[in-house]
């Protein structure tokens, strides 16, 4: 099982192969966090990542802390009933037992709000993400090609 949530994981991140990189805490496992490169004059910016929890207890991600961003929250992009993507807060951000969640493009986020500095490709971000039984998770983002939508963009509540 294991095996298998470690390979269905690494095969979402197949779009920079040669650059994945990852961290283990625990029963967790922490795929590729990964921030698209953002504009010098964005003042927000999206981060995602892989989370596998091979434990058998569900776990939860409680808060993304970092000095890049003044705030830095989980999102969700939810499709409203006129069919806009719009952004909101994620109130509980469950990993379930022998299970992975996956932030990416057009799901969940964490959204960097305030950037204390610009940032170029290449560059590591620090971190700290803290889960509600494993704690505190030292992480680095790296800072990817952007290639993607300007997520500063869209509409944030
Ligand atoms: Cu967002």
């Amino acid at each position: 099982m294991k095996k298998l949530l470690l390979t269905a994981a690494l095969s979402l991140t197949a779009a920079t192969p040669l650059f994945a990189h990852d961290m283990v805490a625990g029963d967790l496992h922490i795929i590729h966090p990964s921030i698209p490169d953002p504009l010098p004059t964005a003042k927000s910016a999206a981060g995602y990542m892989v989370i596998s929890n091979d434990g058998d207890t569900p776990e939860r991600l409680l808060e993304v802390r970092t000095p890049f961003a003044k705030v830095s929250t989980i999102h969700e992009t939810v499709i409203d009933d006129a069919g806009v993507a719009r952004m909101q807060p994620v109130v509980d951000l469950v990993i379930a037992p022998n299970d992975m969640l996956v932030l990416e493009p057009g799901g969940m986020h964490v959204m960097f709000m305030g950037l204390t500095s610009t940032a170029d490709e290449g560059d590591m971000i620090p971190a700290t993400l803290i889960f509600q039984n494993a704690g505190e998770v030292v992480v680095e983002f790296m800072v990817d090609p952007s290639g993607g939508m300007d997520h500063s963009a869209m509409g944030h509540d």
